[in-house]
């Protein structure tokens, strides 16, 4: 295999909600993720709070003040329910520690996002919360000492509540002058020591009160907001590269590979339409313009977009300069196939991980050429791993040979796709380098870090961060720039 890119970014990826924790600490206001619970069967996970009276009711800003929070309560109990988005893993007190891990494992590279409501609590403050800003220029500072550059996700699923509250998130328009607040803050004050932005994340799965801030579930509401979100991106876009030159802007998409059921034309066709279903979301803030099948799916889901005139001009000005991506998994669709953006049918030639993923290194080769055919724009594979329970040994060890074997083979096939395809992309970071709370599940039990973190379900444990096997083995790769990936295949 030829040798990678000398300059290819390696690291770890992950976003506040599920990481950072500090929940009303240092000014920080009330995120959307902050209503969400543990998943547990008698706690529902999503935009419910149990409110005093047992009952649960819709998430609402008012429902819990942080400044109530007794001295010394583990602020992330109310009324026997867990929220587990308030401590996450405690990066907020930890991140020195953290940073000092990652970089043992010679990460050049480390993915974060910022929480909205600690730089402005309720998106709409004249001046931001100095406090908020100065955390994550100590990240920064620190993620220096070790020579490392942060990737920041500026909106990772997540807005202040006031702002759903007020505007029902991304449905309004207005949102799009808050979040530009947020981005002109974050370039003037932490803009020279960041190169790689990520306007939003998963743009193609953002939907709902947690990471879109609207709690209306119909097509149009979702598009509408979704055409908020790409303006807001674009126009992030064009003030990034004129307060920081050379700045470099790309979005997040959840990609997984879809491969059609049969040859059956009927499954083709319908293949086709589900992939660009996944595709649209890049389409327009790639190339910068809605693609002609748009016209086709608005109307099959009953959508009439509401443009303002200069939108058009808006996306257009600003497309992409890098398509970054997620990549968990494949699945198939056949005619008869009840698709959403990232789910199809399961495919009979793959295992699947504990929490029914299927596993699948080559679909990730496939969806680099893919995406790198039909854009010719650098990629950055920023998320991608294995969710899996880990054991701590007696000795205190944790042999997570299954996380070396599933990276094993989907770093190979990245670097078929850069080094034998010609598929140009900037770096890799795999998911929850650090375990974190799930996104999907709310659970800790679902890990996928090369660092264990002694924490269960419900918060118990001491926090400790303990190295897996995975994590001597992830080093040596980043030290040989990949080489070793190929040590135990015979040369031909
Ligand atoms: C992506 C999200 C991440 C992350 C990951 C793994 O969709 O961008 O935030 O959580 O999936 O998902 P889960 O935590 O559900 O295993």
């Amino acid at each position: 295999m030829k040798p990678m890119p000398k300059d290819f970014l390696w690291g770890g990826a992950t976003a506040s909600f599920q990481f950072e924790g500090g929940f009303g600490e240092g000014g920080r206001g009330l995120s959307t993720h902050d209503f969400e619970t543990d998943g547990s069967p008698e706690h529902p996970r999503h935009h419910t709070l149990k409110l005093a009276d047992g009952s649960y009711g819709e998430a609402k800003s008012s429902f819990f003040n942080p400044d109530d929070i007794p001295d010394g309560a583990v602020p992330c109990f109310y009324d026997g329910c867990y929220y587990p988005s308030h401590k996450a893993v405690d990066f907020y007190h930890r991140y020195k520690e953290d940073i000092a891990l990652m970089a043992g494992m010679g990460f050049n590279v480390f993915r974060f996002s910022i929480t909205w409501s600690r730089i402005f609590p309720t998106g709409e403050e004249e001046t931001p919360n100095e406090e908020g800003i100065r955390f994550y220029l100590d990240v920064i500072d620190e993620l220096e000492k070790y020579h490392m550059e942060p990737l920041i996700t500026i909106c990772h699923d997540e807005m202040p509540a006031a702002l759903a509250d007020k505007y029902d998130g991304w449905s309004s328009r207005k949102v799009i002058d808050c979040y530009l607040k947020l981005c002109r803050v974050l370039f003037e004050r932490i803009g020279s020591r960041c190169r790689y932005w990520l306007t939003f994340n998963e743009v193609n799965a953002v939907r709902g009160y947690a990471s879109c801030g609207t709690r209306k579930a119909d097509n149009q509401t979702h598009y509408q907001a979704m055409h908020h979100i790409f303006l807001a991106s674009a126009l992030a876009t064009k003030m990034g590269h004129e307060m920081m030159p050379g700045s470099k802007f790309g979005a997040m998409y959840a990609l997984s590979e879809i491969y059609p059921a049969t040859c059956r034309p009927e499954d083709m066709m319908r293949h086709m339409q589900c992939r660009r279903e996944t595709l649209f979301f890049i389409d327009v803030m790639a190339r910068g313009y809605y693609p002609s099948y748009t016209g086709d799916i608005f109307e099959r889901r009953g959508v009439t977009l509401k443009k303002e005139p200069g939108d058009d001009g808006i996306l257009a000005a600003s497309p992409l300069d890098y398509v970054s991506f997620s990549y968990y998994r494949s699945c198939t669709v056949s005619a008869e196939s009840n698709f959403n953006v990232i789910g199809g049918d399961p495919n009979p030639y793959l295992q699947s991980t504990p929490w029914g993923w299927p596993i699948d290194p080559i679909g990730l080769r496939y969806v680099m050429n893919e995406i790198y055919d039909r854009y010719q724009k650098p990629l950055f594979i920023v998320e991608n791993g294995l969710g899996a329970v880990d054991t701590v040994e007696a000795d205190g060890s944790i042999n997570d040979d299954y996380r070396i074997a599933y990276l094993k083979d989907h770093l190979r096939e990245m670097q078929k796709a850069i080094c034998q395809d010609g598929v140009e992309c900037l770096g890799y970071t795999m998911w929850g380098c650090i375990d974190l709370v799930s996104l999907s599940t709310g659970e800790m039990r679902k890990r996928y870090g090369f660092i264990y973190v002694d924490m269960d379900d419900k918060g118990n444990g001491t926090l400790e961060r303990r190295k897996k096997k995975s994590y001597d083995w992830m080093k040596e790769v980043i030290a040989t720039n990949g080489a070793c990936l190929w040590d135990d295949i015979p040369e031909e």
